[in-house]
């Protein structure tokens, strides 16, 4: 009741009259003055940079805290349904300058950073990159947080606080070194642990059940979730959500007091560790068992504790009168992708074992509650897990899921019958949640059945035959009929069939990853229940993304367009079309990308050492390193423009070729060797070209090591051509796409993922295309597999080139895979010697393009102007009518 008597300054911009100080700076400068002498966590002697950043931030972490409580309290008291979005990671990037911009506060801070003789950008780049992702998946949930604050959404994230984030990656003489990334070192002024928010969670242990014939889960390993806030402050508006991080401790209790003073110190903290050692890093390698169960522990964590939190939620909110069918019309849960797919097992259990509601209740309440959205459609993506390990860790969600399962069976069973067994065994492969396991004993014998009247049919016309063989024949027939594998192959759990039975709603995340979804993936479940698939075309923030990333042309767009508004309302964006020859708009926009480029120039001396010509055209490709995203197409592409460069005289290749730097950034998985073949190869090649004196400015490649947000907000403003090349169909979405179309950047690529709707809005004129189709994948791989695939000559060339060891040797491997060599696994699987030539070619015209540099400018206003479709804003209002049915709530 509290806020209800708080007036709200909404006139003033930004700042409330809430605020412990002013807007202006002198008022800030004070604030920022007062951190660094009394929540100081450096010496009081010096005012020097990294004390200056934790100043600041505490400083705007007051304003955020302010809005944060308003916002949470006004929830309280209006109660409305609240989104939850789920996921194991968020990339949030540096916060500082994000957050003084959608305060309205950058002016205001600047300022006071000057009169204490700092200034902003470099206080700003003291923050350390918070890697809690891997990449588009974790860069996309942070891009959603900062659109439903903006909108006013009542949605909150959930997400692990990990102590170590995504590795810091090394580049040396052989390749990528990881090392651990300890963000954490220096503290983060943005968390507030919140001590008085933290639940059990439990591992092992068994099942039990109790006299009134409810289930128990008893013994086993307990650990607690402690919450650890993140505000999340939206653009221009007081609303400031929540990233709610859990972290893992053990109960106080745990430690061993009398081993520790017997001297046996590491197994009196051994149950401490084993609980800290959950949040450690992002993605524990998940080779070894140990791996996998830690990956699980993670997962469980996460749908555990925020299940557990957004229920007591529920009930505090429902103030004593706990209707529970009215929990979906309160909330409402996303699963980024399949990682947080427990939630479904973990709310059952809670409703029934805890809350003592009945399986069709609890069923219909967790449907109606949670909803998946998938994000690749590789197979090896898909995630499996062994049933036994599920088992042992959380027995009696291994219950609950194979009560879905037998649901599912009963569901197929009865929907296709017992006529066609063949038919039957294909749905039930297709749908069942449960791999490799026997059909439940209910149904134990729908499919055996059949094939067994035939026998007995036969029987009956050889009646003469003795009752012996009619049994053999039968066991015979048997044996044929129940597939044999299935005793043998391990059990898995797949987490996609769980979480399509067990959500209202699934999305894929661009157009045509959407369709191969429903096509190809869950083709079978499409047939049952055609309304539960949906697309949500990805997007991502034009705050930071644009506003905060790129000032200068910020600047300009607001200038032509004469409002600020785009970045609230991006169709405004279009209105750039009508400028895009004129001359002076040309010429503003020509000197915002030279800018750019230059602070870009200075990157690349400082990280590779390299000097680059700011003349040159900036080519860009950044993304983690994967074999479908073909980072090897593009390099070989470079490999054979440099072939070509040395065939040539020094007269011929200036006219022949635009000078370029090629730019590559992304790290490999540490256990991913070809990605990491990959990276070495782009390193030396690089060496070798940049060093030669005869090329000089006309080419050089660069790899930027430790590739993260804060690198590609930098790279993404300057550059000229990005690359977007995976195999199609084989790349969900892709966000960076959005980022550089709306900076002013020319795509290269094909037509997969969002790229086939970038390309429709900015204008295939606007957009250079190559490459095959996703539809004729499949019978591309088949020919290249039957031997028929007849390679280009420049394929062959260029293969041949690289073989002669100008760059090195010792690239067997990596040229092999594109031959299909014994040992070297499967024969081009990314079809880069199929879309090489087109690649190739498509360079060329990219070339004469740039060379016109009126055209060229002309196509970068219409990609900017054309990007408006790719906010987040949009995706964000989708879910919230499609999927959340939620409201926007303003506050007073
Ligand atoms: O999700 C992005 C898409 O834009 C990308 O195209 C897509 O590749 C990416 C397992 C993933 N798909 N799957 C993952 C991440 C971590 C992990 O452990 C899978 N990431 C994507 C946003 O939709």
């Amino acid at each position: 009741e509290k806020v209800a008597d708080v007036v709200i300054d909404s006139e003033q911009e930004g700042f409330s009259s809430l605020s412990p100080f002013g807007p202006d700076a002198a008022s800030v400068a004070s604030s920022i003055k007062y951190h660094s002498e009394f929540t100081p966590l450096f010496s009081p002697e010096k005012f020097e940079l990294p004390k200056a950043f934790f100043a600041t931030a505490q400083s705007v972490r007051d304003a955020l805290i302010i809005n944060w409580n308003a916002t949470y309290e006004y929830y309280n008291r209006v109660n409305p349904k609240q989104a939850y979005y789920l996921s194991m990671e968020f990339l949030q990037g540096r916060a500082l300058s994000n957050a003084v911009g959608n305060l309205g506060l950058t002016g205001a801070y600047a300022d006071a950073l000057k009169s204490l003789g700092f200034d902003l950008e470099s206080v700003a780049s003291q923050e350390p990159d918070p890697a809690l992702g891997n990449g588009g998946l974790g860069r996309l949930a942070s891009c959603f947080l900062d659109s439903m604050a903006t909108l006013n959404y009542p949605a909150w994230g959930y997400g692990l606080r990990y102590k170590y984030g995504l590795f810091k990656q090394r580049i040396t003489k052989d390749g990528q070194e990881e090392a651990a990334e300890d963000w954490l070192e220096l503290s983060n002024p943005w968390e507030i642990v919140r001590n008085d928010v933290s639940y059990p969670v439990k591992f092992y242990g068994k099942v039990v059940s109790g006299s009134d014939g409810k289930k128990q889960w008893i013994g086993g390993e307990d650990i607690v979730a402690v919450a650890y806030d993140v505000p999340i402050p939206g653009y221009k508006t007081k609303t400031t959500i929540n990233l709610r991080l859990w972290s893992t401790k053990a109960p106080s209790a745990d430690f061993d007091l009398s081993s520790y003073n017997s001297g046996k110190h590491t197994e009196a903290a051994q149950a401490l560790f084993n609980a800290e050692k959950i949040c450690y890093v992002l993605y524990p390698g998940d080779e070894s068992n140990e791996g996998k169960a830690l990956r699980l522990k993670q997962q469980y964590t996460l749908c555990s504790a925020s299940l557990q939190d957004i229920i007591a939620r529920f009930e505090t909110r429902s103030g004593g009168r706990v209707n529970w069918e009215e929990f979906p019309e309160k909330v409402a849960v996303q699963m980024n992708d399949t990682h947080p797919t427990l939630c479904i097992p973990e709310l059952m259990r809670i409703l029934m074992d805890l809350k003592g509601l009945s399986w069709e209740d609890a069923w219909k309440i967790t449907q109606r509650t949670v909803a998946y959205t998938n994000h690749t459609v590789l197979p090896e993506a898909l995630e499996k897990w062994s049933l036994d390990l599920m088992g042992k860790l959380l027995p009696r969600h291994v219950e609950i899921i194979e009560m879905i399962d037998e649901e599912l069976v009963s569901t197929i069973v009865s929907e296709y019958g017992t006529e066609d067994p063949d038919l039957l065994k294909e749905k039930l492969k297709a749908m069942r949640i449960l791999e490799n396991v026997e059909l439940p004993s209910a149904f134990a014998d729908v499919i055996v059945k059949p094939k067994k009247k035939t026998v007995t049919a036969k029987n009956t016309e050889e009646s003469k035959e003795d009752a012996q063989t009619v049994v053999k024949k039968e066991q015979e027939e048997e044996v044929e009929v129940i597939p044999e594998p299935t005793v043998k192959l391990p059990k898995m759990v797949r987490m996609a069939n769980l979480a399509v039975v067990g959500g209202h709603a699934v999305n894929g995340v661009a157009e045509i990853h959407s369709e191969i979804v429903k096509k190809d993936v869950f083709n079978e479940f499409v047939k049952l229940w055609p309304d539960k698939f949906q697309n949500k075309t990805n997007g991502v923030t034009p705050r930071r993304w644009i506003r905060f990333c790129n000032p200068y042309l910020s600047d300009i767009i607001t200038n032509w367009i004469g409002t600020e508004d785009w970045v609230l309302n991006t169709e405004k964006l279009a209105e750039l079309r009508k400028f895009a020859d004129d001359e002076a708009l040309q010429s503003e926009w020509r000197a915002a990308k030279k800018k750019n480029k230059l602070k870009v120039v200075s990157l690349i001396k400082e990280r590779t050492g390299y000097t680059v010509n700011p003349d040159a055209m900036f080519d860009i490709q950044i993304k983690r390193i994967h074999e479908y995203k073909r980072q090897l197409l593009n390099i070989l592409g470079i490999v054979y423009r440099y072939k070509k460069m040395k065939e040539m005289s020094a007269s011929e290749r200036e006219k022949a070729f635009v000078p370029r730097v090629c730019i590559f950034g992304g790290k490999a998985f540490a256990t991913y060797l070809q990605a990491k073949r990959i990276v070495k190869f782009i390193t030396d090649v690089g060496s070798t070209i940049n060093n030669d004196p005869e090329i000089g400015d006309l080419l050089k490649v660069i790899f930027v090591p430790d590739y993260n947000v804060s690198v590609a907000e930098l790279l993404i403003p300057a550059s000229e051509l990005s690359q977007h090349i995976s195999t199609a169909g084989m790349e969900a979405s892709g966000t960076s796409n959005m980022k550089f179309s709306m900076n002013g950047c020319i795509l290269i690529g094909t037509l997969d993922g969002a790229n086939v709707e970038i390309r429709e809005e900015v204008g295939e004129e606007n957009f250079f295309l190559f490459g095959a189709k996703a539809d004729e994948i499949v019978n591309l791989r088949k020919e290249r597999a039957e031997g028929k695939f007849v390679p280009d000559p420049i394929f062959e060339e260029v293969k041949q080139y690289v073989r002669s060891g100008v760059f090195g040797s010792n690239y067997d491997e990596l040229i092999g895979s594109l031959e299909g060599n014994e040992g070297f696994g499967r024969a081009d699987y990314f079809l880069v010697g199929k879309d090489f030539p087109s690649y190739v070619e498509c360079q060329e015209k990219v070339d004469e393009a740039y060379r016109d540099q009126k055209r060229w400018t002309r196509m970068s206003i219409l990609n900017t102007a054309g990007s408006f479709k790719f906010s987040s804003d949009r995706t964000i209002h989708e879910y919230a009518k499609d999927i959340w049915n939620i409201k926007q709530v303003e506050l007073p």
